[in-house]
């Protein structure tokens, strides 16, 4: 079973803004690298340990979504010991599929010392992910961080990664491989801007964070930039491999992390930008937290400059409450930690009174529900219930469920209610009530009945 961290501040600083993002806030997060896949997004990112006061991070997490706006979590897909020859440092990774299999670019420490760049491979985006190698797929011997992966159309792929140097190789077909040398991208000030001072080894806005992407018949590298705290930059080419044409600031210096990390993605017909800050409650540099905000091209292929808001308002599709909803499936939560264990995977536990869920956008049609099903549990005898909420912390009660005491969370009640009468769009709060000390209850999954 997962330890359970519990970061005190996370649990009682409450966030006024009724916000998005970040769109994480059962964990912190960091370094957040998209992947569509099928008719999902895939979000991988780092993981920042609570309470941190260094990057201390072990292993990577991953979240989905089809909406935007509702993100599951699901389990831990890899983590440093997936790779024999790393003793850790689990930072920024990304993941991407080629014919059907998933690979997995990751930067680590090795155990004889050095950082190096590994390659895992899994059958799945959830993983499970194995080192096919059993030794690092690359290392320039300085500042091996941050891989970024694209493959082009014509099927060549292309693995960038460094700090305070940008490297790139040409991924064999493999791309478990590559052929050639490592070769050091020019760092001119014409690519990635002048840096104010004389920083020795940075003379550009460079810092790290790279990221490949392709959009219309543009190349984009986007980076995070110096000097900390750190800004997002970009550059753009017509080549894969540059020369790369400085292209100004993506997102300006904000929000108490002194990283920052750009991911972006095309879906569903929209581009979206991933990076983190440290917006969370007990949040700061080493506890970060990704968001997510929409992306918008001028006509000659430069991206118009975004700042940090509170995220994406508007789900791209509504939820169906008549199928099993994970309760880690959520638009928002507050006073909420995820877990996970044998028994039931990915799972939440509530961990003051008054500790909720929000799930946006969850469609009941004109038909209503008749019933709410829930699989929850408490260590507490009595006194603990889950209110179901329509709009609001205060709105329309829906339905209260009893949460017995199970022992455990190995041991767990499905718990049932009739709803009140409902029926179109709404946002729905599962709020966790129960005033002894500790941990509340525990909470895996819900799904309504429809009205006959
Ligand atoms: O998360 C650890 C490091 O912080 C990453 O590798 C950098 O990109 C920065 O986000």
């Amino acid at each position: 079973m997962k330890n359970i961290f519990i970061s005190l501040s996370m649990l009682v600083t409450p966030i006024l803004v009724m916000a998005q993002n970040p769109i994480v806030q059962t964990a912190y997060t960091a370094d957040p690298a998209p992947m569509v896949y099928g008719d999902r997004l895939y979000l991988y990112t780092s993981h920042d340990e609570d309470a941190s006061t260094w990057f201390t991070m072990n292993d990577w997490k991953l979240y989905s979504t089809e909406d935007m706006v509702n993100w599951t979590e699901h389990p831990t897909p890899l983590s440093y010991k997936t790779f024999e020859w790393a003793r850790g440092d689990a930072w920024a990774m990304q993941c991407v599929e080629r014919g059907g299999k998933f690979y997995a670019y990751v930067p680590v420490t090795m155990k004889k010392g050095g950082g190096a760049i590994g390659v895992a491979v899994a059958d799945s985006p959830y993983g499970p992910f194995y080192d096919p190698l059993g030794k690092p797929l690359v290392s320039s011997g300085k500042g091996d961080i941050d891989p970024t992966v694209m493959i082009d159309d014509d099927g060549q792929a292309y693995l960038y990664w460094g700090n305070p140097f940008c490297y790139y190789v040409k991924l064999n077909e493999d791309m478990i491989s590559y052929s050639g040398d490592v070769v050091k991208v020019d760092m001119t000030e014409e690519a990635f801007g002048k840096r104010e001072g004389n920083v020795p080894e940075r003379p550009t806005l460079y810092e790290e964070g790279p990221w490949l992407y392709k959009h219309k018949d543009w190349y984009y590298l986007l980076w995070a930039g110096g000097p900390i705290s750190e800004h997002l930059g970009y550059s753009m080419s017509k080549s894969p491999l540059g020369p790369w044409k400085y292209g100004g600031t993506l997102m300006p210096t904000e929000g108490r992390s002194f990283t920052n990390h750009p991911g972006i993605v095309d879906y569903k017909g929209g581009t979206y930008l991933f990076y983190h800050n440290g917006a969370l409650p007990g949040g700061s540099g080493f506890t970060r937290s990704v968001c997510v905000e929409k992306v918008v091209f001028n006509a000659d292929g430069s991206i118009q400059p975004m700042k940090m808001t509170e995220g994406i308002r508007e789900g791209l599709t509504a939820l169906n409450p008549y199928r099993k909803n994970e309760a880690e499936t959520m638009a928002f939560s507050e006073g909420m930690k995820s877990a996970q264990n044998g028994e039931v995977g990915v799972f939440v536990n509530a961990m003051r009174d008054g500790a909720y869920i929000k799930v946006k956008g969850v469609d009941f049609r004109s038909q209503g529900a008749s019933d709410i099903i829930a699989r929850v549990g408490t260590t507490h005898n009595g006194g603990v219930t889950l209110e179901v909420r329509a709009d609001g912390l205060q709105g329309k009660l829906l339905a209260t469920l009893q949460v017995p005491m199970t022992g455990w969370d190995d041991r767990w009640a499905l718990v049932t209610s009739k709803v009140e009468a409902i029926s179109g769009v709404h946002d729905l709060y599962f709020i966790c009530k129960g005033d002894k000390p500790g941990r509340v209850m525990y909470f895996d999954y819900w799904m309504f009945h429809p009205k006959q």
